[in-house]
């Protein structure tokens, strides 16, 4: 199974420091972490695919179609005390004559605002979706999640107070950068024109801040959820609530990622519920072929 460079150094790192009994926080996360990626994978009947893998060449630059373009936003955090640092995608033919949706898209554990681009390229996936009449126009917002005054991608994510950021992040995106972008950008700011989603951590936390507030985003994307995703129960407490609200949950996982006991809870307390969501396990593992394909699947459902 193919794993994100990073996330393979954290596991090389729980490897080099086997738990001792004076071990530091930071080698008793990392060793867990570890162990989380081991698991037995064990799927039960309705752990299968919804749809096929995005076609090939769904990732590739065409040339003959129009091309969206890909700008940094900057922005003033109070949550960090920091200027931070968002990627944007603006589709082919932005213009502030119409209003946009926007999709604010997470990294995992080991990115930054620039780690979907370099796994998926998700604004040449737009521009091919955009062409082909797939996908209605869209902004794409891809910030950093890890809150902290210091969000750089370095050193052990595993650490508790690294690992608190991506918490944090929560009061980031709801109180500063969606601002922000709504500032900046020709949007329409209200929930139906607003997704979360994202990759295991961000995958994690999209459930934990999109399932708590319904009243900011109408479609969200779980690709891979991390262990940060807080219990099911506590995510949603009455299934009615969601139902009422929500126009799309889209859970995914792979059938290689020894993270997928995290999607299934999710998605078995959803089916206990009763919550309408979209349940797709493909054949891939913990990785970008993973990510790309369900952004491709996810961006065709969102908006319409
Ligand atoms: C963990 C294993 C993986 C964990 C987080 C991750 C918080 C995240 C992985 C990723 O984002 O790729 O135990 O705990």
């Amino acid at each position: 199974m193919t794993r994100p460079l990073l996330s393979l150094a954290c596991l090389a790192l729980a490897v080099a420091h086997p738990l001792r009994a004076q071990e530091k926080p930071a080698e008793v996360s990392a060793d867990r972490a570890r162990a989380n990626f081991a698991r037995e994978i064990v799927l039960a009947p309705d752990d299968v695919r919804a749809f096929a893998d995005a076609p090939d060449g769904y990732r590739a630059p065409r040339e003959g179609i129009a091309h969206g373009r890909v700008e940094t936003l900057e922005y003033d955090s109070a949550v960090t005390g920091t200027r931070r640092k968002a990627t944007v995608y603006l589709p082919p033919g932005y213009t502030a004559e119409r209003g946009y949706p926007v999709i604010y898209l997470l990294h995992g554990i080991g990115g930054d605002e620039t780690e979907w681009m370099r796994f998926t390229a998700p604004n040449v996936i737009l521009d091919n979706l955009i062409a082909d009449g797939k996908a209605v126009p869209m902004i794409i917002v891809m910030p950093n999640g890890r809150a902290l005054p210091d969000d750089r991608a370095i050193g052990n994510p595993f650490e508790p107070e690294k690992a608190a950021g991506f918490a944090k992040f929560e009061g980031d995106l709801l109180d500063h950068l969606i601002p922000a972008v709504e500032r900046t950008y020709s949007v329409v700011a209200d929930r139906e024109h607003r997704a979360l989603a994202g990759l295991s951590m961000g995958g994690g936390q999209t459930l934990n801040f999109g399932l708590t507030h319904l009243d900011t985003f109408d479609w969200l994307g779980a690709f891979s959820a991390a262990p940060n995703t807080r219990p099911p129960a506590e995510l949603v407490p009455d299934g009615a609530v969601v139902r009422a609200q929500l126009k799309l949950l889209y859970l995914s996982c792979g059938n290689k990622d020894g993270l997928i006991n995290v999607s299934q809870g999710v998605h078995r307390h959803l089916k206990t519920q009763d919550v309408p969501h979209l349940w797709h396990v493909d054949d891939f593992g913990h990785d970008p072929a993973h990510w790309g394909s369900n952004l491709y699947h996810f961006a065709q459902r969102i908006f319409r």
